[in-house]
């Protein structure tokens, strides 16, 4: 496949992603919030989750699994906890319907909850972990997804690749925040090898028969792994539980089940912590997030990254720039309009 790249602008990568989703009947609630999270994954150079997404969208839409028009519904279920069901819409819509009330109880409470319920999850976890920063909150963030991935020792997908995404407030700076799949890799990054015809990395997948393989569409077509062996299998599993019954909602086992073959994003719940530094430690909440700096400024201080600081560095390149996107996706993506 050619390396060729096209440039574009970012509110040119919004227009198409509004014309391609409008086009294919989603609702202008979901069109402007699905839009928001690609172009946020094209801006930060997270090829996985950026334009590539919307060939993933339209897939799922064409399948009928995800409701175009749905409308998000807000339950105020208990002082420190908020759910919402995303009535089969896409997540996006129904995380910014539930995240004021969550911010609320965070506050009021020192900590609070939000079980997002009845979904369909497409997108990377770091721009919601990112927003519950913003209001000066710590955050998690958790999805199955479909089984996909097998636990250590194992080698049958039973795991989604299941993220988990962590924010940290910074005063005056970008919050700390990582969001990585609990599998090796995201599943997008394997199929954007596949796309380009390159091999993948030993310890990404095994075939069909449980042998280790750096074939894309074999890793696609066998099992995924965990990160870290039993660690990451234990995280996974994590994931399964907190956003899965905890929430009354799928495990990526039922997920896959559900969608039978048709193709579709994984289908299910997301669940999202948010707890305030002043519950624990009031007037004296500014001086101990203060002492947190210490520890960037000792990681930075010996040569080593924050995550998502290339993130960040990509969002200042782009934001300037517009971003360049591989011609063949491009094209791809603009087939989309028919
Ligand atoms: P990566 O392995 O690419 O990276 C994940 C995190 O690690 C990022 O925060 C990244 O920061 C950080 N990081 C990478 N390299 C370094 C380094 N050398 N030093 C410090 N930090 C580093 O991500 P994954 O492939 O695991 O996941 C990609 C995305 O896919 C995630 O956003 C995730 O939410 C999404 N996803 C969504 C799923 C869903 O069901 N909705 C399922 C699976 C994944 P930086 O970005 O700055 O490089
Ligand atoms: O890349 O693994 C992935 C993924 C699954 C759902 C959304 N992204």
């Amino acid at each position: 496949m050619s390396d060729e790249k096209v440039r574009l602008s970012l509110d040119e990568v919004t227009a198409l992603s509004r014309d391609i989703l409008t086009h294919h009947g989603l609702s202008a609630r979901h069109v402007e919030a699905v839009t928001a999270t690609i172009v946020a994954g094209e801006r930060d150079e997270c090829a996985s989750h950026g334009i590539y997404r919307l060939l993933v969208c339209v897939n799922t839409l064409r399948t009928g699994k995800v409701v175009k028009d749905a409308v998000p519904v807000v339950h105020d279920v208990a002082r420190a906890l908020v759910r919402v069901d995303a009535a089969g819409g896409f997540a996006q819509a129904a995380f910014h319907e539930g995240l004021p009330l969550l911010v609320e109880k965070a506050r009021q409470n020192g900590i609070a909850a939000l079980g997002i319920n009845h979904c369909v999850h497409f997108a990377a976890l770091w721009p919601e972990v990112e927003a519950v920063a913003a209001a000066g909150l710590v955050a998690f963030a958790c999805t199955p997804s479909h089984a996909w991935v097998a636990p250590a020792g194992g080698i049958k997908p039973l795991f989604g690749t299941n993220p988990v995404a962590f924010g940290w407030p910074r005063p005056g700076d970008y919050p700390y925040v990582f969001d990585f799949a609990t599998s090796a890799v995201a599943r997008g990054e394997i199929e954007l090898h596949r796309r380009a015809g390159k091999p993948i990395p030993e310890g990404w997948g095994v075939d069909a028969e449980g042998r280790p393989t750096t074939d894309a569409k074999a890793a696609l077509d066998g099992a995924m792994l965990t990160f870290g062996g039993h660690k990451g299998s234990a995280l996974a599993t994590m994931v399964e539980l907190i956003a899965g019954p905890l929430i009354g909602d799928l495990t990526s086992a039922e997920s896959i089940a559900l969608d039978d073959g048709a193709g579709s994003s994984p289908i299910g719940g997301e669940f999202i912590l948010a707890i305030d530094p002043a519950g624990f430690l009031g007037a004296e909440a500014a001086r101990h997030i203060e002492r947190a700096e210490q520890i960037f400024d000792a990681i930075t201080g010996q040569g080593a990254r924050l995550p998502s600081q290339r993130r960040f560095e990509a969002r200042a390149r782009s934001l300037a720039n517009g971003v360049e996107v591989p011609r063949q996706l491009y094209e791809d993506v603009r087939a989309l309009l028919g």
